[in-house]
């Protein structure tokens, strides 16, 4: 019978415990969402603002978070477009744990061999300085934090952009820029 009572205890108090931690995930999760939706809101009103020029101007959001993606792996503009670019890290500052760049390459660039040279200039963020391998880029970019960029479409062509950061410039932090 003593026994009995003590399982029963035990299992009482893993019932309370499991109870916890669902609750507890089930709220940062909740929370997490916000900062997103809020996060993206914020970035679409700065770009609105932005949107005074008189120039054939085209206005992009790229975004990644703390997984090792971009949101979008293609981007297109057209040739003799001035391009405004808001590159933006949609976590949560406090909670964000993944840095990440926007490294626009130049046409016939191996990404393979931009990797080594990359990995190799931390101290200007990834990005090798005066590269001519390199037409535009970011700084990194933790959770929250945006930055624009703004250039003149290159040539007709397709071009890669990338993640510069060590283990990041493949899979889905690789994407083209096509200018038409
Ligand atoms: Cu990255």
């Amino acid at each position: 019978m003593k026994n009995y009572k003590v399982k029963l205890i035990f299992l009482f108090f893993i019932c309370i415990v499991f109870t916890l931690v669902s609750c507890t995930s089930e709220k940062a999760t909740e929370s997490k969402m916000e900062s997103r939706t809020e996060n993206l809101d914020r970035f679409r009103e700065i770009v609105k603002e932005r949107n005074t020029y008189s120039r054939d101007t085209v206005h992009l959001i790229l975004m990644c978070d703390d997984t090792i993606e971009f949101d979008q792996s293609e981007i297109s503009v057209n040739e003799g477009q001035y391009v405004i670019l808001m590159f933006g890290h949609l976590e949560e500052k406090v909670n964000s744990k993944v840095r990440h760049n926007f490294v626009l390459l130049s046409q016939g660039v191996i990404i393979e061999d931009f990797k080594i040279k990359a990995a190799n200039a931390e101290k200007t963020e990834y990005v090798p300085a005066n590269s001519e391998n390199v037409i535009i880029s970011t700084g990194l970019m933790g959770g929250g934090s945006s930055e624009f960029i703004s250039f003149d479409a290159p040539p007709k062509g397709t071009y890669d952009y990338i993640c510069s950061v060590p283990w990041h410039p493949h899979g889905a932090m690789v994407g083209k820029f096509i200018v038409k």
